[in-house]
């Protein structure tokens, strides 16, 4: 069996765990979010490409979900001791080599998808890691510049956008996100791999990961969203969102920048039934299936958290029994 699976950071990562277990003779593809990247100190940063990799690998920090266990942080410090930063991005030692070598095959002239299969030969995540794209697109976040007290504010304030990771890592997404923007994305082609892995897929998932930042950046990326609604083989996603309130993350306050509540129900409204067949609810958002079956996608309520692999596990089975009857 064929599986797509667009992801995210963490959220993505742990499901493809489970989904690895719960279909282990599958050929796995994941079209990885890239809007995420940021450049710091002349390193193009990859996050969810390498939450994937790492925890797919064995090499992530399970407690954190990013970044390598058995990290240092000397450069990090040495990088402060000259006053270059900025601070509030964790960098680790281990995790600068993955930016180094990413960062010196893209100077030399590989594309992305071609370092990111590169960066895959020594983690052997087992699954095929494709960018959303090739082309740089990165997620600004539109906030007031009086909620965080910006000297350059002037009178009365004013509004401003911050690359993604500063909005989520450094303001701990406080503040309200007034818009969320993936820059470049109207402009960006899906990297080579991506339309054809959609077209011979015989189902699509969208895992719980930020519909609004990961997922949603991916869909942005031209021909990504029609691929998948013309593929004509079941999309069945699993709602990040659970008892009205995000699993992780603080999903609901990009969630809000796009006028989309923060429930199970709004967010499969948010993809559409012209996008997704099914989608899986925790089972304390029971009572919103008959509602999100109205809205023409097969819904069900089993339970989302994913405590383990185990429970991963069966959540990627669950969501592969949907597509099985959605299909019929
Ligand atoms: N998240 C944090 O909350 N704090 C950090 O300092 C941080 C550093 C970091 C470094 C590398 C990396 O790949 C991810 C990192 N993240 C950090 C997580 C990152 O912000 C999120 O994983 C994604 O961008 C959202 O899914």
């Amino acid at each position: 069996m064929r599986i797509v699976v667009l992801a995210g950071g963490i959220g993505g990562a742990r499901f493809l765990r489970g989904l690895k277990s719960a279909a282990p003779d599958a050929d796995i593809t994941v079209i990885g979010n890239t809007g995420d990247d940021i450049h710091l100190f002349g390193l193009k940063v990859c996050p969810d490409l390498d939450t994937v990799m790492y925890t797919l690998g064995g090499g992530i920090n399970e407690e954190q979900g990013w970044g390598r266990a058995g990290e240092s942080f000397t450069v990090k410090e040495e990088l402060a001791a000259y006053g270059v930063g900025p601070e509030w991005f964790g960098l680790g030692d281990r995790d600068f080599a993955t930016h180094i070598v990413r960062s010196q095959m893209m100077s030399a002239g590989y594309p992305l998808s071609t370092v990111t299969e590169a960066l895959c030969d020594r983690w052997k995540p087992g699954v095929r890691l494709l960018p959303m794209t090739d082309d740089r697109v990165e997620t600004h976040v539109l906030i007031d510049t009086a909620d965080i007290g910006d000297p350059a504010a002037g009178e009365g304030g004013g509004r401003k956008a911050v690359h993604f990771q500063e909005y989520w890592v450094r303001l701990r997404a406080s503040v309200p996100a007034h818009a969320v923007v993936p820059v470049g994305a109207d402009q960006s082609k899906p990297a080579p791999g991506v339309l054809e892995a959609i077209a011979e897929a015989d189902v699509v998932l969208f895992p719980p990961s930020n519909p609004v930042v990961s997922i949603g950046t991916i869909l942005a990326v031209p021909g990504v969203r029609e691929a998948i609604a013309d593929a004509g083989v079941p999309v069945v996603g699993l709602s990040p969102i659970v008892g009205d309130a995000p699993v992780r993350g603080m999903a609901d306050k990009v969630l809000a920048a796009v006028g989309v509540e923060a429930t199970a129900t709004a967010v499969a409204e948010h993809y559409g039934s012209g996008l997704l067949d099914g989608w899986l609810v925790d089972t304390v958002d029971a009572a919103a299936v008959p509602r999100i079956d109205t809205a023409g996608i097969r819904s069900k309520a089993v339970p989302l958290m994913m405590t383990d692999v185990e429970a991963a596990a069966r959540m990627a089975a669950e969501a592969l029994t949907l597509a099985e009857e959605v299909r019929a």
